[in-house]
């Protein structure tokens, strides 16, 4: 039994997330946590909004709600959507929680005492339509390395590369449009990253078994020359954590805050301290403080490829620097991005499936399944009604659901219901036992590796291993020759409903939980064992024919929620 933190990256308080991010780390990092749980270990699974920055307070304003309001509120409907994808966090935070206040300005003061923090007087783009300084998203322009025209000041979206707004060509205010920008003076904090540099390139370099998404990322910047640049971590705003030195005023800094992304990931932290302020947990320490005993525990961070760079460079040159024992990040499983029907997902356009509106068509398990078996892993993914269909109507109700409706049905019919007595395994069953313990086996390599889509090919494959035994064994024949014989094939097939749930449950938990239902079971011990776990539910043993686990997505349907979603939403 080991130890496993897992952090999906935080999502931003600015609006419910579309189905594209939601596959680029909470539903992988859940479907992670789940499956190290079932396999016995203890896991502390972390996640909280990002409420800070210029993103919270423009969507706070376009809402026409005091910001605070605003984050409360939207931090409530994340945690209930999150739920009800069934995302199974210990602990759903907050990075404005006062825990990462405290945090956050005893990093920076550390920070500062071993003078990897310095004080620059800068030229910030400051707007005289709106009176004030214009940061991160305050400001869009065209992306000084890549041409794209949408950059925003702290970030191209397209090539990933980390911006300053004086970088921009051609910039604006997104506030008002406005162009009229000049550059004026302000002192800010700068994190002294290029002093790291060699620290990270090593750090970087011990990790041969990362993605290679994920390294090469870091890679391209730390060699890209001007890649490891010195990063502003305040700014000009009024929401966010205010600048002090551990709790400390700081000269000069007063009304300033810290760079949403310089508190981002200290939430990771502070989640865990929040984790035990709420009763969950009475020591986060020993998850975090490799002198309190978290040496022994492995940590996976799940995100999106644009936020590679914050996590591979920027949080590590924080935590590293502070030569405090904090527990550094072992795996950084990064993932591409899911486009939407032959274009991007959009936010701002409505394009695509938000989470919110996806469970108010469908369960949470179709969409668990169609999105981690298409995670887009080793290149962009992309959804499409078609394949959503296909895959839901082949995989879910064909394949899983057929099987446990066939077997329980029969056995009702000629058994009544319960687990039927007589028979032996014969040739047919000893090939089935060899194929589903080689199979078990490459699901949890799969799984255990963060390999999400291999994991789902190898689950579906041991699904149909199921349907073709049964197809071949035909019971419904056998049973008019030798009722014995048939009793044995069903009283199997059976238990492979039971080794399915138990196997299926990072996927598609509701279905797992309803096939244990069927099965008047609560018994998940993993099938390590396959013949053993063939003989768990023993004769006599009761169970129920459950409800359809999965419809069929009709043509008319699917016609329909193409029109719906294809793009403006306000
Ligand atoms: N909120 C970006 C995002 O939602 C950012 C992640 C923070 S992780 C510390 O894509
Ligand atoms: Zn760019």
């Amino acid at each position: 039994m080991a130890r496993h933190l897992i952090t999906s990256a935080l999502p931003y308080i600015n609006g419910i997330k579309h189905l594209g991010n939601l596959v680029g780390s909470q539903l992988p990092a859940d479907l992670y946590a789940r499956y190290l749980r079932a396999r016995g270990h203890e896991v502390l699974f972390l996640c909280a909004t990002d409420e800070h920055g210029t993103p919270a307070e423009l969507a706070a304003a376009k809402a026409g709600m005091p910001v605070a309001e605003y984050c409360a509120e939207l931090h409530e409907a994340q945690a209930r959507i999150a739920d009800g994808f069934r995302v199974s966090f210990d602990h759903f935070g907050r990075s404005s929680s006062p825990r990462n206040h405290r945090l956050t300005q005893h990093f920076a003061g550390r920070l500062a005492e071993l003078g990897l923090i310095s004080e620059v007087t800068e030229k910030q783009m400051y707007s005289n339509a709106d009176g004030r300084f214009l940061p991160d998203r305050y400001i869009e322009g065209t992306c000084p390395n890549c041409g794209f025209e949408g950059a925003r000041g702290d970030q191209c979206d397209n090539c990933t590369k980390q911006l300053d707004p004086t970088d921009l060509i051609n910039p604006y205010s997104t506030i008002s449009g406005s162009t009229d920008l000049e550059e004026r003076e302000t002192k800010h904090l700068f994190l002294r990253q290029s002093q790291m540099r060699e620290k990270l390139q090593d750090w970087i370099d011990s990790k041969s078994d990362w993605p290679v998404l994920t390294t090469s990322i870091a890679n391209k910047w730390l060699n890209d020359g001007d890649g490891l640049q010195d990063r502003g971590i305040t700014r000009d705003l009024d929401w966010g954590i205010p600048v002090k030195k551990g709790t400390e005023d700081w000269p000069g800094m007063e009304g300033k805050v810290f760079y949403v992304w310089f508190d981002a990931p200290i939430e990771y932290i502070a989640c865990a301290q929040e984790w035990v302020d709420a009763g969950k947990g009475d020591n986060w320490e020993r998850w975090w403080r490799t002198d309190r005993g978290a040496g022994d525990v492995t940590y996976t961070q799940f995100m999106g490829k644009d936020n590679v760079p914050f996590h591979t460079l920027s949080f590590p040159a924080t935590i590293l620097g502070s030569e405090e024992p904090w527990k550094a990040v072992d795996y950084i499983k990064s993932f591409n991005y899911l486009n939407y029907d032959g274009g991007q997902f959009s936010t701002s356009r409505g394009r695509g499936v938000f989470m919110d509106q996806a469970l108010d068509i469908l369960p949470p398990d179709y969409w668990r399944w169609w999105l981690l078996s298409h995670a887009p892993e080793s290149s962009d993914s992309e959804f499409t009604w078609e394949n959503f269909q296909q895959s839901v109507n082949k995989d879910l109700a064909d394949v899983l659901g057929n099987f446990v409706s066939r077997v329980t049905k029969f056995c009702r019919s000629k058994f009544g219901e319960v687990v039927p007595a007589g028979g032996s395994h014969g040739a047919t069953e000893t090939a089935l036992i060899d194929e589903l313990t080689t199979r078990i086996g490459a699901y949890q390599d799969h799984m255990g590796a963060r390999e999400v889509r291999k994991s789902a090919q190898e689950l579906r494959a041991i699904w149909v291993a199921g349907n073709e035994y049964l197809q071949t064994a035909a019971p419904w024949s056998t049973f008019k020759e030798d009722p014995d014989t048939a009793a044995m094939q069903i009283r199997l097939a059976l238990n492979l409903i039971r080794i399915y749930a138990v196997l299926s449950a990072p996927f598609i938990p509701d279905a797992s939980q309803a096939m244990m239902a069927a099965m008047h079971s609560d018994d998940r011990t993993w099938p390590d064992d396959v013949p053993a776990a063939l003989q768990t539910l023993a004769p006599g043993h009761g169970f129920s024919v459950p409800d359809v686990l999965f419809r069929k997505i009709t043509d008319e349907e699917r016609a329909e929620w193409e029109g719906r979603f294809a793009g403006r939403r306000d």
